[in-house]
């Protein structure tokens, strides 16, 4: 387990399947998003799944049919996990891990953004509904790796009943070890790695950063 997520978000399906190959030894699972899926097709999915698990970033966000139809695709595409807003509240996110218990398969739920304006409105609402879905059984929460002291705030609130995966290491400034201090349990991570000249590198780097700081060596 290398804690890091590669967050692929390149419009190219042949520079995708390269880098995804590459990096594959350092990465724990690829999060796919907008720009690639929109870019190439829903197919990629399962050409990428035999490297990495599939996180599946739509961001889901709409009443509760319109989410459990969104996700029956996503599901059937071949993906492990999907990524959902939470502000849409209880009901929207029940839909959500409904259809992908039907499945066998995990929903990651968005407290608050990881940007400059995640903290405008988000931030405040972070912690009710990183609360919303423990009591709801997701699998997991994103919080933001550039404000590792919520990362910690978030995690005092669920214990340990929920992994919390974090994305702005790398280009928006975040460190990998400072955030799996402050209690995240995987760092996600794009440009840093596929706009690096060499992406296999700079995965290798990210991911022996958060073993030193697990081991206590730094
Ligand atoms: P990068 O390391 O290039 O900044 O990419 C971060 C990835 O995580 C992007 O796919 C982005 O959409 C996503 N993300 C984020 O940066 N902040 C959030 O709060 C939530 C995200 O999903």
């Amino acid at each position: 387990k290398s804690c890091l997520i590669l967050a692929l978000d390149v419009s190219d399906r042949e520079e995708a399947l390269k880098i995804a190959e590459d990096v594959s030894e350092f990465v724990d699972a690829i999060k796919v998003g907008y720009p690639l899926i929109l870019a190439t097709g829903l197919g990629i999915i399962r050409e990428l799944a035999e490297f990495a698990p599939i996180i599946a970033d739509f961001k889901v966000a709409d009443i509760p049919n319109t989410n459990r139809l969104i996700c029956e695709h996503v599901f059937e595409a071949g993906t492990d996990a999907v990524i959902v807003q939470g502000f849409t509240g209880r009901d929207s996110l029940d839909a959500c891990i409904e259809i992908a218990s039907e499945y066998g398969k995990d929903v990651f739920v968005v407290s608050e953004m990881s940007h400059p304006g995640g903290a405008e409105f988000l931030q405040p609402v972070g912690e009710a509904i990183a609360r919303m879905a423990a009591e709801a059984g997701a699998f997991g929460l994103v919080a933001p790796a550039t404000r590792p002291e919520r990362v910690t705030a978030i995690r005092k609130i669920i214990g340990d009943k929920l992994t919390i995966i974090s994305p702005g290491v790398g280009a928006q400034g975040g460190k990998a070890s400072d955030v799996i201090a402050a209690g995240a349990d995987w760092v996600i991570v794009g440009r840093a790695i596929y706009k690096a000249e060499s992406p296999r590198e700079a995965a290798r780097k990210i991911a022996a950063e958060i073993e030193a700081k697990l081991k206590g060596e730094i």
